[in-house]
């Protein structure tokens, strides 16, 4: 008996997976993973303590639009990747050429895309886990996404400038033109070219609907995957609760006080000082790194106000500490220009009632443009950095 021969690009008959058609889902698709790329170094950078050009304080809405945009346009990549890679996929399977040359150039091609398609479906899996909440790996995510950010980018421009003219010969022709096609994707489908493209445009919408309610509030109700949409105590939602972060008591104990420390000056305020103080009201976002964000209305004292209580120089920068004992978020560093700003405030108060606990009760940092991650809960000590 005789081996069945492996399967050859010939195998691959349907006139669907064409050039012409992987040409017209690609633009779409890098155009999206150049608006993911660029947002996401946006927020990496907004996360680094290390900033030679101070992240702005304004507007404050800035990070939500990039942070959301950076999760919309990542999803809208999973269903435009699924259908790039099942039009092109054939090319798997098609014979290597006999002379060493063409041979090597194509090996080396072969090789970039593989690096591009396992660093773009690592990315768009990694990404989608985080946005779920759902961590089932080791290693930490944002190193890692960033290095990958950067293996996706640079293999993409290395395969659309391979491409490149193909790229434009497909999109500068009709979508059923077949100039580009491989001499056996001649059998009709189903469905039209169009209507492939129709359908993939359809799928990417629906993607994007079902997260973008995260962000923006009159999709809520259309978002299926947006667990972070309404909920939560005050109309907030809530990431760690208090419970979680283990704080119920030391947030409600009697004990409770706000050290402020400059070198060695210090002030210990308790929450009733704190309400004693003048209080500031303003119209803050949490934008949260995993894409959702939603605009709170904070009360409490205006930061600068509890750093001149020890004589902190202008644009010093400052540590905050958490009441929590664990976990990574439990200190945050605001750069000078944020601790400056008037409207970053130590809040005492959300949406007109005293902060819920889950929200940093007694009292949480909130400041303009400011990735979630780093507005720090249940802080008990602000240190100010000389
Ligand atoms: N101490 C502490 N503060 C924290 C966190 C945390 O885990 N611990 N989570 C942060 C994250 S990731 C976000 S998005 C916001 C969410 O604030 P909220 O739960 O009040 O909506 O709090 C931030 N502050
Ligand atoms: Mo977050």
């Amino acid at each position: 008996m005789r081996a069945p021969s492996p399967p050859s690009d010939a195998s691959f008959t349907t006139r669907l997976r064409s050039a012409a058609v992987a040409a017209r889902v690609g633009l779409v698709l890098g155009i999206c993973f150049g608006i993911a790329f660029v947002t996401g170094l946006i927020s990496h950078y907004a996360q680094n303590v290390d900033q030679p050009v101070p992240f702005p304080t304004s507007p404050s809405w800035g990070y939500r639009v990039t942070q959301g945009l950076h999760v919309v346009t990542g999803t809208a990549c999973v269903p435009l990747l699924l259908v790039k890679l099942w039009t092109v996929y054939p090319k798997l399977f098609q014979r290597p050429p006999g002379d060493v040359r063409r041979l090597t150039l194509e090996v080396l091609e072969r090789a970039s895309i593989g690096v591009l398609v396992a660093s773009a479906i690592f990315q768009l899996a990694s990404g989608l886990a985080n946005v779920t909440e759902w961590y089932p790996w080791d290693f930490s995510f944002r190193p890692t996404h960033y290095a990958l950010a950067w293996v996706a980018i640079g293999s993409l421009l290395v395969h659309v400038a391979v491409k490149l003219p193909i790229i434009r010969g497909a999109l500068g022709s009709d979508v059923d033109a077949t100039t580009y096609d491989r001499p056996s994707a001649t059998r009709p489908a189903a469905l039209s070219r169009r209507g492939l493209l129709r359908a993939t445009w359809v799928a990417t919408g629906v993607a994007v609907l079902a997260v973008a309610g995260n962000t923006v509030p009159f999709l809520r109700r259309a978002s299926v995957l947006a667990p972070h949409s309404g909920g939560g105590p005050q109309d907030l939602p809530v990431t760690k609760s208090a419970f979680a972060a283990g704080v119920t008591s030391s947030a409600t104990s009697a004990a409770y006080r706000l050290e402020v420390v400059h070198g060695d000056r210090s002030v210990s305020l308790s929450r009733e000082q704190l309400l004693g103080m003048d209080q500031q009201t303003e119209k803050l976002p949490i934008a949260c790194v995993e894409g959702w964000s939603a605009s709170g209305t904070w009360t409490g004292v205006r930061l600068r106000t509890l750093l001149d209580l020890v004589d902190a120089p202008a644009g010093s920068d400052v540590v905050v500490t958490s009441l929590q004992e664990r976990g990574a978020f439990r200190h945050s560093t605001l750069p000078g220009n944020f601790a400056a700003d008037h409207r970053t405030t130590l809040a005492l108060a959300l949406n007109g009632e005293p902060l819920a606990i889950d929200h940093g009760y007694p009292a949480r940092i909130i400041a303009p443009n400011r990735p979630g991650v780093l507005q720090t809960k249940w802080v008990t000590r602000l240190e100010v950095l000389t």
